[in-house]
């Protein structure tokens, strides 16, 4: 539950190497660590502080519709897609504005720099939302976690399904070994912007409970981790309901997990706080298919989080 991701956090303050990272910010970090969440406890979307579950939602329905384009993100109010589209649109000869080299760190450190940002942001997003052609062309992402999920391009033509081909596997042979989905493709890493995190999962069905466990290579330990435990236990969840087994447990296993160093002070203040109990998840059960789920069709209740922790996004 929470706890283990808290003692995560601590042990990471405490032990983790000070090392450098592709984004120039600076991290401590260790490698391989695992947490448990056992769906029994609740629903672990943290308490310590408030997660947006909203955003979770969102991305995950846009993951299992296949799509890849942050359009759908936009219309549903979620931008932690944005920067990594933003990318594509000011290294185009469409983009005229002033320069936005290196945005990220810029922004972090330079005030009016912010502001010229924000405006060029903003301006995107408008586009984003009001042109079809822009949005086709500069909100792709390409072979992020939508297309490699759904529609994972095989060497002799054709696709795979990879969410559809699991879901029929546990309900023929629940006790495989196999029943695995992969989005790290070594074919493709070298022209991603930003290669899988979450780089493969893992179902696995006993006494009637189905788990899920995740490797992720990468854990961005304050912003994107909360995330990543309350969207794969959001699928495990569908998954239990289209297979007709019971959630187990969610397992967690990080290879570098890793605290920036701009996120210090806010792991503080969230390992000074108390718990709270877990919240309860709704699916709707007349759902029949794991591709039908709607943003009305999930809800969470009695979720009393502690205040929203702000922190910077790494890009
Ligand atoms: N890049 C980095 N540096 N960390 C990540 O976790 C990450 N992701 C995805 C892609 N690139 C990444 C995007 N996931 C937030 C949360 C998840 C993200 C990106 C950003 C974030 O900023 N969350 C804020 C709220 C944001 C809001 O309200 O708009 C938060 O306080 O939780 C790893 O999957």
């Amino acid at each position: 539950n929470e706890q283990a991701y808290l003692d995560t956090l601590q042990n990471i303050l405490e032990t983790g190497a000070v090392k450098t990272d592709r984004t120039g910010t600076g991290t401590h970090s260790v490698l391989g660590r695992q947490m448990r969440f056992d769906m029994a406890e609740g629903f672990p979307l943290l308490t310590t502080k408030r997660v947006p579950f909203k955003l979770i939602k969102s991305e995950l329905l846009w993951f299992l519709q296949g799509n890849t384009n942050i359009k759908f993100l936009l219309e549903n109010n979620n931008h932690i897609w944005d920067e990594w589209a933003f990318k594509n649109w000011i290294e185009s000869d469409g983009y005229d504005g002033p320069d936005m080299t290196d945005f990220g760190r810029r922004a972090l450190v330079d005030e009016e720099f912010a502001a010229a940002y924000d405006e060029q942001h903003q301006i995107f997003v408008d586009k984003m939302l009001s042109d079809d052609a822009f949005a086709a062309e500069f909100g792709e992402l390409g072979d992020v976690y939508g297309a490699q999920w759904r529609h994972w391009k095989k060497v002799q033509g054709g696709f795979i399904d990879q969410i559809q081909d699991v879901i029929d596997q546990i309900k023929v042979h629940p006790d495989s070994r196999r029943l695995i989905v992969t989005a790290w493709n070594p074919e493709a890493v070298p022209t991603q912007a930003l290669p899988p995190c979450h780089a493969l999962f893992q179902f696995y069905v006993a006494d009637g409970k189905i788990s899920l466990q995740l490797y992720q290579r990468s854990a961005d330990m304050f912003l994107g981790v909360p995330f990543n435990i309350a969207s794969y236990s959001l699928l495990l969840h569908m998954v239990a309901a289209q297979t007709g087994y019971e959630a187990g447990e969610f397992v967690h296993t990080l290879g570098d997990a890793h605290i920036y160093n701009n996120h210090i002070e806010q792991v503080q203040e969230q390992l000074s706080r108390p718990m709270a109990d877990l919240p309860e998840l709704w699916l709707n059960p007349e759902v029949t298919s794991i591709f039908d789920y709607t943003m009305d069709d999930i809800k969470i209740k009695n979720y009393h989080p502690a205040k929203t922790i702000k922190a910077p996004v790494a890009v």
